[in-house]
């Protein structure tokens, strides 16, 4: 993907530091910039692991062409998954589905009206043909779907393989260690 020249909170993070590659294997798009305190929190999950990734606001309903031509060439652009987190009427998933092979992982939003439950079923039930792997609602989703983007790179990448094995060891040694 171009270098975006937004401001970060605004549109476009790109995390040309990587110790992987320099250009974005992950990309982390949300329906609105109203998104990202909590989307942040998978950009902050990718970093740690040193994966090459780009944030930015994509709406499938609002910016349309945009959400199209974004799906469209991900693939060519060297992207190897799709992270896309939206809320209420949440189709900028199932939207990028449609347009890719590359597989997409779904962050449901927590929503004013409904809680996330809108964004969560709008996510989530995709028709059989165009798969989206939908995270839970909110910050344990996008965690979780930076660590599962991680996951599939893993395949390939025995460097990012052993980085998650040691993240599953401190995780439980925090939790052995915990003294209530
Ligand atoms: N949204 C934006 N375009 C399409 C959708 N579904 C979602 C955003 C956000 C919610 O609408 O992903 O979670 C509210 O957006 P805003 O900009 O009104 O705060």
């Amino acid at each position: 993907m171009a270098k975006k020249n937004n401001d970060k909170a605004k549109h476009t993070i790109r995390n040309s530091q990587s110790e992987i590659q320099n250009s974005s294997l992950v990309a982390v798009i949300m329906g609105s910039q109203s998104d990202w305190d909590t989307m942040k929190h998978a950009g902050e999950t990718l970093e740690k692991f040193g994966v090459a990734h780009e944030c930015r606001v994509i709406s499938a309903h609002r910016s349309p062409s945009l959400a199209s031509e974004f799906g469209s060439t991900a693939e060519a652009s060297g992207l190897e998954v799709i992270i896309a987190a939206a809320g209420g009427a949440a189709h900028l998933a199932g939207v990028m589905a449609a347009h890719t092979t590359l597989p997409v992982l779904g962050v449901p939003m927590r929503s004013e009206a409904l809680n996330g439950l809108d964004s969560l079923l709008s996510t989530v039930q995709m028709p059989g043909g165009i798969p989206v792997a939908t995270l839970a609602i909110g910050k344990p989703g996008a965690v979780n779907a930076a660590l599962f983007a991680v996951a599939i790179l893993a395949n390939s990448r025995p460097e990012l393989r052993k980085k998650l094995h040691e993240f599953r060891e401190a995780q439980e040694a925090k939790i052995r260690a915990t003294k209530l």
